[in-house]
């Protein structure tokens, strides 16, 4: 009797460690075969019974039926759980109702940046400019030299400029447009850039890639007040009547002199938030007038003609119009985000 109990014990300790280290269910079936199958374990303790007297059957048949229960259950609630996370079959009994009403489709609308572009677009030609194109890569020239800025210029690091071959980079502005429109035309001049620019740049409010839209006048007796003007006009238009706009003096290589727009803050309306950095003002564009040596290179006479010239990122501006905190939002094209707007 002892002897059996102490092999019934033995044979549940092997079964428990075998049932309880396995999470598939294809294990299953060898410990089921080693335990109840015909030449199982469970059978071969029943075969010793046959030469025990009567009294003894009785005693550890029921022991041994009793384990045979225990391994029978634990076989049947693992092959439950195992069996769920398998891969099902297709119900035979899946209906189709037909009277279920058709998903609609739902119409995509324009990307926010686009929206943006095109609202600042309209903006300028109601003021009288021209929009104009240009290539994405760009010589070092149109997007460097010809703008005044020299080859030692901080702007030009390699953590800036996306190099592609030779002297070809890809555009770190709109401005090589302005360049080319310029070679081509005599003034007057009133022209916008809008367009894709690229710079080795990655954080919260910076990509690779962003768009921007620059603008220039060109004619004789601009002054900063008329800068200033349409400055003042286009900010009011896009961020609303009663935005307050401040100039900051600051320095561009291609302008002379050149300014920092700021508008006061969208968040908290100048009272100081985290987006200004409790200054209650946000930076929004630069800005100037045209330097003697841009027109120069393009061969307009820099002492009878006066320019002025802006530059403004569309990612930005969107970010203060709509609130929103990360630039990335834009490019990850999530229909939730993208179908606020
Ligand atoms: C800016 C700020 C100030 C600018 C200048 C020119 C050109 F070609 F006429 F010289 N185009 N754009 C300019 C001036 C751009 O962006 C922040």
């Amino acid at each position: 009797m002892l002897k059996m109990i102490a092999t019934i014990e033995k044979h549940q300790q092997d079964f428990d460690s075998r049932i309880h280290s396995i999470s598939t269910s294809e294990p299953l079936k060898q410990i089921r075969i080693d335990f109840l199958g015909k030449k199982g374990c469970i059978q071969a303790l029943m075969k010793e019974l046959r030469q025990a007297t009567p009294e003894e059957k009785r005693e550890q048949g029921k022991l041994i039926n009793d384990f045979k229960q225990y391994v029978d259950n634990l076989l049947k609630v693992k092959e439950d759980e195992l069996g769920k996370t398998a891969k099902q079959p297709a119900s035979k009994n899946e209906t189709f109702d037909t009277t279920l009403p058709g998903r609609r489709e739902t119409t995509g609308t324009l990307h926010p940046i686009t929206q943006v572009m095109e609202e600042i677009k309209t903006i300028f030609l109601g003021l009288g400019f021209q929009v104009e194109e240009g290539p994405e890569i760009e010589t070092d020239y149109y997007n460097f030299e010809a703008l005044n800025i020299p080859k030692d210029h901080p702007a030009r690091d390699m953590q800036d400029t996306f190099y592609v071959e030779g002297d070809a980079v890809l555009r770190t502005h709109t401005s090589p447009v302005q360049i080319h429109v310029m070679e081509n035309r005599e003034p007057p001049l009133r022209i916008i850039a809008p367009g894709k620019v690229y710079r080795c740049d990655s954080d919260v409010s910076h990509t690779p890639m962003f768009h921007q839209i620059e603008g220039l006048m060109v004619e004789e007796n601009l002054s900063f007040s008329h800068l200033k003007g349409i400055m003042n006009i286009f900010l009011q238009e896009v961020f609303g009547k009663k935005t307050k706009v401040r100039f900051r003096p600051s320095f561009f290589p291609f302008t002379c002199p050149s300014a920092e727009v700021d508008i006061q803050c969208v968040i908290c309306s100048g009272s100081g938030c985290r987006v200004c950095s409790q200054t209650g003002w946000v930076e929004i564009l630069g800005a100037g007038m045209v330097d003697p040596a841009v027109f120069n290179c393009v061969d307009y006479d820099a002492e009878k003609w006066t320019g002025f010239a802006f530059g403004l990122g569309i990612e930005r501006i969107s970010m203060l119009k709509y609130g929103i905190n990360d630039i990335r939002l834009f490019f990850e094209n999530d229909l939730r985000f993208l179908k606020q707007f």
